[in-house]
This record gives C-alpha cells, structure tokens and sequence, in this order.
C-alpha cells in the first residue's frame, strides 16, 4: 500500500530563523526515535543516477548538479488532470519520510521544486529502441532532469510522468521508503535520464484460484508492479480449485464455486465492487488488468457450481489438489457457448482494458478438432466484446483471429507451432517457464514453489532475450513479456513477495530496457540497493546470494526476515507440478 495521504498542515515544519523554539510533539518524537534509529545502520552509498532498475535508455550524470530536496519545495505541475493526479502521487511517496509538507501547485514557477510538465519531451534522443511490436514507446516515455535548482519531469502523457516518478523516488536515498519521518539529506544526484520502454506489454500474473489473495494484497502487487514500471497485471481468475470473480448471470459460480481452493482453506471470491476497485487502483498506477477466464480446461469449480457444464452432465467433487489436465466443460453443448459468453461478457463489462485471456492450457481431453473448435468459437466472443484474445500458446493451432496474442509459456525455445502462428499473424507475450515463471524455486532449498521448468535464480531469470528467444519469431511479433506467479504453494503476501522479489526486477528490466544496455553484473550491482528499499517498506524478499546486498542492519535484523506458519494441508503428490512444501519461509 503507498503511504497513507497526510495533511501537509499537521506536518512539522522546519524552524524559522528567530522564532521561539516550541515544544516538541508527538511528530518531533517520531522524528528523534528515527534519528537515532537511523544512527544503527550502516551508512549506505549515495544512490548514482545510474542506479535506477529497469536501466533507462540513457543517463548522463552530472556530479555538479547534485539538488538536495528542501523542505519547502513544492512540487509544480502542468493543469491537466492526469498529470496533477501523478503529482499528487509523488507527494504522497515523499511526504511520509521526508516530513514535508510537498504542496501540489500549478502557480508560476517560483523557489526550489520538483517540476511536472506533460508535454512534447525531446525523447527522441538517446539510443535507438531496437525492437517489440509497436517499437519506440515514446507514450510511455518520460525526461528527467536534475540540477542543483531541482528535478524537472517531462513527458508526453501522465503515465510517462508515472513512469518518471518512480524513476525519481529510487534516486532518493533508501529511507524514502520509511513511513515515519527519517533525518535525511535528501539528495538527488545531477543529470539527465532519457527513458522510454522497449516493449509496450510488460506485466506479472497473479493467480488468485490455488490460493485466494484478499483484494488489499492484489492491490500491493500493483504497487510493486509500478515500482518497476511494469504496465499488466494478469488475474487468473478461474481454475480447477475455485472460481474468483462473481458473475451475476451465473450466481453459483462464487457461491458454489468459490468456496474451495488448494488445500483446506476457506478460498474467496471478488465481487463486482472488489473487482472494480481492483481495477481503479491499478489505473491510478497505470497499470492495465488482464482478466483470465481459463477455458475449456481448468473449470472443475465451474463444473461442481453448474453440472450441465459437464461432459454427461454430473457434477465432479470439489477439487483441493494440485493436479492439471482432468476437468473441461463440454464443447458439444450449445449451453456452454451460452456460458461463455454471459462470463465473458460481464467480464468485458468489469474491465476498461483491451484484453480478454481465455486460457486455453492443458485441456488435455478436449482434443484436435474439438478443442480448436471451441477455442475458435471463443475468439470470436471475445471479439464480440470488443475486446482483444489472449490465450496461453496452446491455442496456436485454432484459426487465426485479427490481432490475437499468444502467451507461450514453453521452456524449448523451438516451437514450430507457434511460429506458424506468428506467420499468420498472431503476436506473442513471452513467459518462458525456465525463465519466467515466479513460481519455480531459487535453489533447491527454496521452501516453496515448483520445480517442474527449472531452478530460477534472478541470473536465470535475467539471462535471456525476449527478443530472440523464440526461432522463426522475429522481435516485431513480440509485444512484451510477463512474469506468472502460479501460487499451489503460494499462500500469503508475504510468499508472494519472496517469490516476486527479487526476480520480478530482472524481468521487468528485459520488458524495458533497450538490449544493448543488457548487463548482468551491472544489473546485480543496482538491484542490490533495492533490498534496502525493500526492508525499509515493509516487503519481503528473497536474500538472493548472487546479489551483493549490502551489509545487515546493525541490529541484526535480517532483511528478509519471514513470519514461520504451519504448512497447509495438502492432498498427496499430484503429477511433476506438485510443490515440494518442506519448510516454509524461516530463513
Ligand atoms: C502450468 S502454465 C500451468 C498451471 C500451473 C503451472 C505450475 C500454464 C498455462 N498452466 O496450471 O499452475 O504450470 O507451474
């Protein structure tokens, strides 16, 4: 959650020269607790402009021009709504730690500030961006400048200014991060960063069907989503153990459907109104939710919500395992088109987004022409919404279907199929399973997640190339690249974060940055300094050992210290996908 909004007017303010000192309040308190506090770290390294994680297209630095924030700056932005909205943002970031008071103003420039301006930033320059499809983001884009007078953001919309804030607030020391107030120089080192994506799609997948996350968890991935200027985030909302978003034309789907998930816990559902606010939070992050109903496989909890969904029509158990592949809704049953459509539809209508993701994966008993029948029959619903297909690759071979998107999760970057579709048209998200799934352990210790496609340290994470990864698909037919987090072992936030965290950077950085400032040591070296970050806001981590982070807090308060919880009841191993739960997070 960002820090919560303070009136600037109940804020300590700095002494004025030749004014009585009062008495201290219960801010100043505060106040003095961090300071001494703050005497128990280690005194971390002044951040450098190129610190900043995903790398930006160019950076010049400009140890000169260093500002030091004063604690009556303002913050400055142009009129338009978006923009101020992002100002207010920014000020709601810096208020907590700094303890100033950061008024948003549109008034005549005027002393010390921190400048916001929308409008025609020279983005043109800098390194070429060398590939995606849609290349050359220059929306997304953003400029930053630092001088000793202050830092001026400029873009040519609201969400390159979000982009450039976040870019603003690592170049801050750590202790921004604190939701107290912390004795800081805040200083922000002198230059010139020139920014822009390299590919428009960049995102996480969250999968709230294993295991239910409340709607205040999901709206903390958004957070950490933003941090690292990822722009999706996909919600597997249906699967086999329940059934997560209400549908009213289909009420049993939640009430029914809802009530289970792997192992004995109690699952969940979203309302309309969870939904909604799911949405609105990450649009104020900009951030774009992506809907998965998974289809015509996955559906078990359908199936035992609705028995007429079923092939010979009998409703299944309720399933709490971790098993794929059972389940499917009957592809021979006009019903089921009927279903398709009022979910998918009333999805439609929920979402402001472009993207509808019908899943498509592991449907291993609706087979050849059955299952590119239904997938077929279901791009076009979709399409009827208005909205755009996504389907995991498995739906290469149905026909293809203007604009469509694969999502290929394979771990052979030789796919035949999916090149074919990319000739006809189709483009691709890439979530290499031995690269990008967030659920795949670290190491072999790692106490939760799979290890099906792999072990996933941050450097297997990092090393690779969307834009090369798959033969026969050129870059162009890429649109971006997301981290899944299937979460059959993932039960809490906190396990969330330590999955997300530290990788969810690496990735993030392969979706933005141009390749050639790709660079493994350099990547480890910047990212360490985010652990800190981290630790200070309150979020879990993994203490990757291939990252330098810096030393432990003199206290001897590890990092990523983790709540230890009872295991979860689990049914008996399923097939390869079966978490090894061992131990949980008591590193
Ligand atoms: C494969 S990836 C699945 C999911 C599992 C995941 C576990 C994909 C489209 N399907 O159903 O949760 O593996 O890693």
């Amino acid at each position: 959650m960002p820090p919560t909004p303070t009136n600037p007017e109940t804020r300590p303010q700095p002494p004025a020269a030749g004014l009585p000192t009062r008495r201290p309040g219960a801010a100043d308190l505060a106040r003095d607790a961090a300071r001494t506090a703050g005497h128990l770290l280690t005194p971390p390294a002044p951040v450098r402009l190129d610190d900043v994680v995903p790398a930006p297209l160019s950076v010049v630095a400009d140890p000169g021009a260093d500002h030091t924030l004063a604690a009556d700056a303002v913050i400055r932005v142009t009129p338009e709504a978006g923009a101020r909205d992002v100002a207010e943002q920014l000020a709601d970031l810096l208020r907590p730690a700094t303890g100033y008071p950061l008024p948003v103003t549109d008034a005549a420039p005027g002393g010390a500030e921190l400048t916001l301006t929308v409008a025609g930033a020279d983005l043109g320059s800098g390194a070429p961006t060398d590939s995606g499809a849609g290349a050359g983001h220059g929306d997304e884009g953003y400029r930053l400048e630092i001088t000793t007078t202050g830092a001026r953001l400029t873009a040519d919309t609201a969400t390159g200014l979000f982009h450039g804030v976040q870019t603003l607030r690592q170049l801050l020391p750590a202790t921004i991060e604190s939701r107290t107030p912390v004795d800081e120089r805040w200083v922000l080192p002198g230059g010139v960063i020139v920014d822009r994506p390299r590919f428009p799609y960049r995102g996480a997948m969250l999968d709230v069907s294993r295991h239910f996350f409340a709607v205040e968890d999901v709206l903390r991935v958004v957070d950490h989503l933003a941090r690292y200027k990822l722009n999706h985030l996909h919600l597997h909302l249906t699967d086999d153990q329940g059934w997560r978003i209400a549908i009213d034309s289909w009420p049993r789907l939640t009430t029914v459907g809802g009530t289970t998930q792997v192992g004995a816990g109690p699952g969940g559902y979203y309302s309309k109104a969870d939904y909604r606010r799911i949405v609105r939070y990450a649009a104020r992050r900009h951030v774009t939710i992506v809907p998965e109903v998974d289809l015509p496989g996955h559906t078990n909890a359908a199936l035992v919500a609705y028995p007429e969904l079923a092939p010979g029509k009998v409703a299944p158990p309720p399933y709490t395992g971790t098993e794929v592949g059972f389940s499917h809704v009957d592809p021979d049953d006009e019903r089921t088109y009927d279903f398709v459509a009022d979910v998918l539809g009333e999805v439609a209508a929920l979402t402001p987004g472009p993207w509808l993701h019908i899943g498509g994966d592991e449907a291993f008993k609706v087979k050849g022409a059955a299952y590119t029948g239904f997938v077929e029959r279901t791009q076009r619903i979709v399409a009827r919404t208005g909205r755009t297909v996504i389907g995991w690759h498995q739906i290469a071979p149905a026909a293809h279907l203007d604009g469509r998107v694969l999502q290929w999760w394979g771990t052979n970057g030789d796919d035949p199929e999916v090149a074919k579709a990319v000739r006809r048209g189709a483009r691709l998200i890439l979530s290499p399973g031995n690269h990008a799934y967030l659920d795949m352990k670290y190491a072999p210790d790692t106490p939760i997640g799979h290890d099906w496609a792999g072990l996933i340290d941050v450097r297997r994470a990092y090393e690779w190339d969307p834009g090369a990864h798959l033969i026969g698909v050129p870059a162009e037919a890429v649109l971006g690249v997301e981290a899944p987090l299937w979460t059959e072992s993932v039960t809490t936030l906190a396990e969330v974060e330590f999955m997300l965290l530290p990788r969810l950077p690496a990735l993030a950085e392969l979706a933005w940055s141009p390749r050639a400032i790709h660079d493994w040591a350099g990547f480890r070296d910047r990212l360490a300094g985010h652990g800190r970050r981290w630790s200070t806001a309150g979020i879990a981590f993994h203490r990757s050992p291939e990252v330098p982070w810096p030393a432990e807090r003199a206290d001897g308060d590890r990092l990523d210290r983790e709540p230890t919880r009872p295991l979860p009841s689990q049914p008996g191993p399923g097939q390869s996908r079966q978490a090894s739960t061992t131990a949980r997070l008591s590193s």
